[in-house]
């Protein structure tokens, strides 16, 4: 078996807005674990994947639309990749920036981004902006600065390089599945993400799930990487939602945090807050009677939860003897 060498050079590249002359930056993004969920299908009776999107190289989805934006800034000639963020967007723009040797810099809301991706962000090398304000603060700003010449904005709204590396993740659970699933949950912020799941599948002309789609119902909520007041890609984001005959609705944190601890207790698998809305959203419209047994259920979990150690940190230890003395109790 030759090993995997990432979207552009293993998997998708004629599917991808670049030519044989652009160079590839790549760390090897993309093929994530479609990993089945006992636990979820017993709960739905439907048959529940999960999309381990915290496996790609930075942690999070953004990898896969990084590749193509940060290699076609290469053949254009930028010299500094920039973004507004949450924190994903900066630790993978950065990632892929340093790798390119191109300089990065992060326009990410002074408050409330995880510690986890700013650490990322400055190991990678990027200039981190803390700007006073919320996320749409700092694409406004971002997008003010990306009118100087040398400059790449790598935000994924209206950014079709970002859309399209995006869109290799519905290629690869179709491939996986062998069809589309009947439903495809994913959490959403700016509503890239969507747009993007929906477009491949319709690109890869092999199905077309129900997309449904999980916001932050509290602009403050404590899933950092979804607290964005106004979705920068809503339109599409509505039309993803309307052309598959599937919704778009709110989960309260309390809802989003059971599912985030759930994931860890009982699937194995850590996520960050935010990434687990798919299956917050899920278990709320099951509990409301809107999921038909027998379906194949596919939810996007976006990034790793080691990018976020204070929402996990409420745990307690035990001494070793009272350990050794519960054993045997
Ligand atoms: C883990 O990094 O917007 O609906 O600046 O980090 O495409 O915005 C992150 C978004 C879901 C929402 N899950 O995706 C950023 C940023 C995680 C995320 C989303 C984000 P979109």
């Amino acid at each position: 078996m030759t090993s995997w060498r990432g979207l552009l050079d293993s998997g998708y590249r004629s599917r991808l807005p670049v030519s044989s002359s652009t160079p590839t930056v790549s760390l090897h993004e993309g093929n994530t674990p479609l990993l089945p969920s006992p636990h979820l299908s017993a709960r739905t009776g439907c048959s529940v994947y999960l999309k381990i999107e915290g496996a790609n190289p930075t942690g999070s989805f953004k990898d896969r639309g990084m590749t193509v934006a940060v290699s076609r800034a290469v053949e254009t000639g930028a010299t500094t990749v920039l973004c507004a963020s949450t924190g994903n967007t900066s630790a993978s723009a950065a990632a892929y920036a340093a790798r390119a040797g191109l300089r990065s810099a992060a326009l990410v809301p002074a408050a409330g981004v995880a510690r986890g991706k700013l650490a990322q962000a400055a190991r990678y090398g990027a200039r981190i902006v803390a700007v006073p304000g919320s996320f749409d603060d700092c694409l406004r700003a971002a997008r003010q600065l990306a009118t100087t010449p040398g400059v790449a904005l790598v935000n994924s709204a209206g950014n079709e390089l970002r859309l399209a590396g995006q869109r290799t993740v519905a290629y690869e659970i179709v491939d996986a599945l062998g069809a589309a699933p009947d439903v495809h949950c994913l959490p959403v912020g700016n509503g890239g993400n969507i747009t993007a799941t929906w477009e491949g599948y319709v690109a890869y002309g092999r199905g077309r799930p129900r997309i449904w789609g999980f916001r932050a119902a509290d602009t403050r909520t404590e899933a950092t990487a979804i607290r964005i007041g106004s979705p920068a890609s809503w339109e599409s984001a509505v039309a993803a939602r309307d052309a598959s005959g599937g919704r778009i609705e709110s989960v309260a944190d309390a809802e989003i945090f059971a599912a985030y601890r759930d994931l860890g207790r009982h699937d194995g698998v850590f996520v960050e807050p935010a990434s687990a809305a798919g299956v917050a959203g899920l278990l709320a419209r099951h509990a409301a009677g809107d999921v038909e047994p027998g379906q194949r259920i596919v939810v996007t979990l976006t990034g790793n939860g080691l990018k976020d150690p204070d929402a996990a940190a409420d745990y307690s230890t035990v001494g070793l003897d009272e350990f050794a003395s519960s054993l045997t109790a």
